[in-house]
């Protein structure tokens, strides 16, 4: 079968991650990435080839399917954007999921999502739009994650969470059975969410506790 064309938005760190898995699944032709600046850099073999600007023009040129690869720390706010921009375009946003990732066939999983390697998402979960699932990390059953969110590496998310849209899980914290944490919460690394969190506020430690709130 011909491999379907696909252009990466952002070409940092977290895009060579995606373009190792893309060259595990081997569906896709990647065309080439699209960063801030254009630059004579290959990023994993794969080539700078615009700007957003040229975005368009790339989408008119034939290659209809994208990702967000621009990763994010701390804040899903740019990914949001650019997942915005490239939908308007027309751009479709497959899921991929490492083949070193164990997902449970129950598992639904929204357009533009990746779920990395080694990490675990378990029966009857539901992942939204444009969310990184990273490497290592454990979304137990039953668990919400909306759009735009990024579980960091090593993360453990026990059953039915609830996760709202833009929110920031960071590396190795903990987030106990039935907790709901807010939209667009920031979670600090290595915190123990024991108590539900409300939306735009950043809480961190064991356990948590909200230190700012988000404008
Ligand atoms: O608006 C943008 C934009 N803003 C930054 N449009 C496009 N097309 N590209 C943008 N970028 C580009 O994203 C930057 O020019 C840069 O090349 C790239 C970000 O690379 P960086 O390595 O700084 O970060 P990252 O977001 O790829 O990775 C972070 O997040 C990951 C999840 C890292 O900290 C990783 O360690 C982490 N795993």
């Amino acid at each position: 079968m011909a491999k379907k064309k696909i252009v990466l938005i952002g070409g940092g760190g977290h895009c060579k991650v995606v373009i190792s898995i893309l060259k595990k699944i081997n569906n896709f032709e990647i065309t080439g990435i699209v960063d801030n600046y254009k630059a004579e850099r290959l990023i994993s073999g794969i080539k700078i080839i615009g700007t957003d600007d040229d975005l368009k023009d790339i989408y008119k040129s034939g290659i209809h399917n994208a990702l967000i690869t621009v990763g994010s720390i701390k804040d899903n706010t740019k990914r949001y954007k650019l997942f915005n921009m490239a939908r308007k375009i027309g751009y479709n946003f497959p899921v991929i999921i490492s083949p070193e990732a164990i997902v449970e066939k129950s598992v639904k999983i929204d357009e533009g999502t990746v779920v990395m390697p080694g990490s675990i998402v378990n029966i009857d979960s539901s992942i939204g739009k444009n969310c990184i699932i990273n490497t290592g990390a454990i979304i137990e059953h039953d668990c919400i994650i909306e759009n735009h969110c990024h579980i960091t590496p090593g993360a453990h998310i026990s059953g039915t969470v609830n996760i709202g849209k833009l929110s920031f899980i960071g590396i190795g914290a903990t987030i106990i059975q039935g907790i709901k944490i807010g939209k667009n919460v920031t979670i600090g690394a290595g915190s123990v969410v024991i108590k539900d969190i409300l939306d735009k506020v950043i809480a961190v430690g064991n356990p948590a506790k909200i230190v700012k709130s988000k404008k």
